[in-house]
């Protein structure tokens, strides 16, 4: 089966149907011209997309979808694994962050110059996968429980990208260029330091590259912007 021969069954499966036009506010000019994000009014699992199109300078249309449109059930029945994100390009519509950033990386030229390079990239993305995987945990399931403990071993998953940044003298996690495992570890951090003030304080090339990144013009613009200092970083209010 051929992808838009699979994408026009999914879209005609009952269950499958794309989320009505009332979640739209924008013109269908718009969504021609724009990518379409669909998400939850917080950073959570969008964010490394909205900051990678932010500083690879690509327009986006965004979709809100509030708690109550979420637990009436329609948006979610729509969704293929009934979550989002949710990200459209033209006719493709995908699922699962990691799959929209990936592709988004394909296209955008940010996923490494051959072979290795991209096979170091899905390594390092793996592993700040697993750190962001351990402060979900934490955030939704045992903040109030086992935040000391997660303060403990922090210094020691730090450690390792402090390693890795130290020895790459190119200043990114891999190669000279940047690519997209960079944003989930730059968001990475940044959330981290609102958990924890004082998480990076021995870490210096850490704190070099946070601050190498943060100042790329594109990105330091949408870190001082209403939109990203006015979304919370969670569904649940803790950060
Ligand atoms: N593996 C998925 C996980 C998606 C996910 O957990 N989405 C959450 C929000 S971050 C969601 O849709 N929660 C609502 C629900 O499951 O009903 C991804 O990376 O996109």
């Amino acid at each position: 089966m051929t992808l838009q021969n699979m994408q026009a069954r999914l879209a005609n499966y009952p269950s499958c149907h794309p989320p009505t036009a009332h979640l739209r506010s924008s013109t269908k000019e718009e969504l021609q011209m724009a990518y379409v994000l669909t998400y939850f009014p917080v950073r959570g699992r969008a964010e490394a997309i909205r900051l990678m199109l932010k500083d690879q300078g690509k327009d986006w249309t965004e979709v809100t979808v509030t708690r109550d449109m979420w637990l009436e059930g329609t948006v979610k029945n729509s969704c293929l694994f009934g979550q989002l994100p949710k990200f459209e390009d033209g006719d493709l519509t995908l699922y699962q962050s990691n799959a929209i950033r990936r592709y988004l990386a394909r296209k955008l030229g940010i996923y490494g110059k051959d072979d290795k390079e991209e096979a170091f990239i899905d390594m390092m993305d793996d592993a700040v996968q697993d750190l962001q995987n351990k402060y979900i945990k934490l955030i939704y399931q045992e903040y109030d429980t086992k935040k000391e403990d997660y303060f403990k071993q922090l210094p020691c998953d730090l450690a390792r990208f402090e390693k890795i940044l130290t020895c790459n003298e190119g200043g990114f996690l891999v190669g000279k260029q940047i690519s997209f495992a960079d944003y989930a570890l730059l968001l990475q951090l940044l959330n981290h330091e609102v958990l924890c003030p004082s998480a990076l304080d021995n870490f210096p090339s850490l704190q070099a590259y946070r601050d190498r990144l943060s100042a790329r013009p594109n990105i330091k613009a949408y870190l001082e912007s209403h939109a990203f200092k006015n979304t919370p970083i969670n569904g649940n209010g803790k950060q």
